[in-house]
């Protein structure tokens, strides 16, 4: 049963935690949570993780809902919502807007800590830093000789034009089609599988996420950089970021949420030819006849299959629920490699994703209603 609020609300049966809601991508109440997950964005940039936290969590229970919210009235009983998402919302329904976040639209460090971040390989801290000392734009940060980039943050800003523009679903699984011809070329036994946001059914996303699936023990060794050698013998890789294996079978799950995991991946910027993505025949306007597009490789060892692809298809809301409940609710952590039970000391294995579903004793959510 989900841990719900009050009985006497038409709300009772909706969980605090996403991953006992049903979310799909149709949110009737979008005018809210967008304004919820400005306030959210923005406590993020100020590294004030709490209040972060709970306009995310608000935002994600509202996108649950099967109906939009038109007063205040109406969300009585729904979990998540603390005072300050309260006034946002009934500033919403009283102005149209919420003043709090036209604050925050309209404010220069808002403004460009968004444009900073949304450069591959720069996160809250470097932008935050670049904006303290007195840089506004990235043509400045990019004429500016005594600012260090790294390798990921200069093909970031080679690239630019391009990934920062939304991958489509057309795009991901043309992309999808050359991934899996190179892969097959080194090694046949060997599928791939798209997660993240696509594997939600989005119609656009920032990038594509594939996990490779390598049947028996310790087959995956060496995958990853042989995949990289193809892609780049094949011309179509501009850029590859390796990142071997620090996978421990006997560790526990992580407690930390935002710590990467320790699978063998890679993050790539591949080149896309615009003739092997259906419906878009024409050349760009810079006479290009490519776009630039970022993906995302994991290969987990087999075993361990399942957790990867229930951790990597996101959303991030709903990973987050799925390990806040098994902490709290059943005395277990999971995290992207494993799920340990700690009354019995074990750890519980998994061949799919409802197996881990049941570990939890949750029913099983389809990737297409994990859009929390
Ligand atoms: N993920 C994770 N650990 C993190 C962050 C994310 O396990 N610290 C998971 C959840 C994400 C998935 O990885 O859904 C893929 O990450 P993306 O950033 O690509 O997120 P999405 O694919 O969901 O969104 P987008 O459409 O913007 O690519
Ligand atoms: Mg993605």
């Amino acid at each position: 049963k989900p841990e719900a609020g009050p009985q006497d609300s038409p709300w009772s049966t909706v969980s605090q935690y996403a991953c006992q809601r049903r979310t799909t991508l149709y949110n009737r109440n979008k005018i809210l949570t967008d304004a919820l997950e400005v306030l959210a964005e923005n406590y993020e940039f100020i590294e004030s993780k709490g209040p972060c936290l709970g306009f995310k969590r608000a935002a994600s229970v509202l996108k649950s809902l099967p109906m939009p919210i038109r007063s205040i009235d109406e969300i009585e009983g729904l979990p998540c919502l603390g005072p300050e998402t309260m006034a946002v919302i009934q500033d919403v329904f009283e102005c149209g807007s919420s003043s709090k976040v036209e604050e925050v639209l309209t404010d220069e460090r808002y403004q460009t800590l968004k444009i900073f971040t949304s450069v591959f390989g720069v996160g809250p801290k470097t932008a935050e830093k670049w904006y303290r000392q007195g840089l506004r734009s990235l043509e400045q940060i990019v004429s500016d000789s005594s600012i260090h980039l790294n390798r990921m943050q200069q093909a970031g800003f080679q690239y630019y034009e391009d990934i920062s523009k939304p991958v489509s679903k057309a795009e991901a699984e043309a992309v999808g089609q050359i991934i899996e011809e190179v892969v097959s070329c080194v090694n046949p036994d060997v599928t791939i599988t798209l997660t993240g946001g696509f594997r939600r059914g989005k119609e656009f996303g920032h990038d594509v996420d594939f996990l490779l699936s390598v049947p028996g023990h310790g087959k995956e060794d060496g995958l990853l950089p042989a995949v990289i050698d193809q892609l780049r013998s094949q011309g179509i890789l501009l850029y590859s970021e390796f990142q071997e294996s620090t996978f421990d079978l006997s560790k526990l799950p992580s407690r930390r949420f935002e710590a990467m995991d320790h699978f063998q991946k890679c993050f790539l910027i591949v080149k896309l030819k615009k003739e092997q993505v259906v419906g878009q025949q024409e050349k760009q306007r810079c006479g290009r006849d490519w776009k630039a597009l970022r993906v995302d490789l994991v290969a987990p060892p087999a075993e361990r299959y399942a957790f990867a692809l229930l951790g990597w298809s996101g959303s991030t809301q709903f990973e987050r629920d799925l390990r806040r409940f098994a902490r709290l609710e059943r005395n277990m952590l999971l995290d992207n490699h494993a799920l340990y039970d700690k009354t019995t000391n074990t750890f519980l294995q998994a061949k799919t994703e409802e197996d881990i579903f049941t570990h939890l004793g949750l029913d099983y959510i389809e990737p297409w209603q994990r859009n929390a």
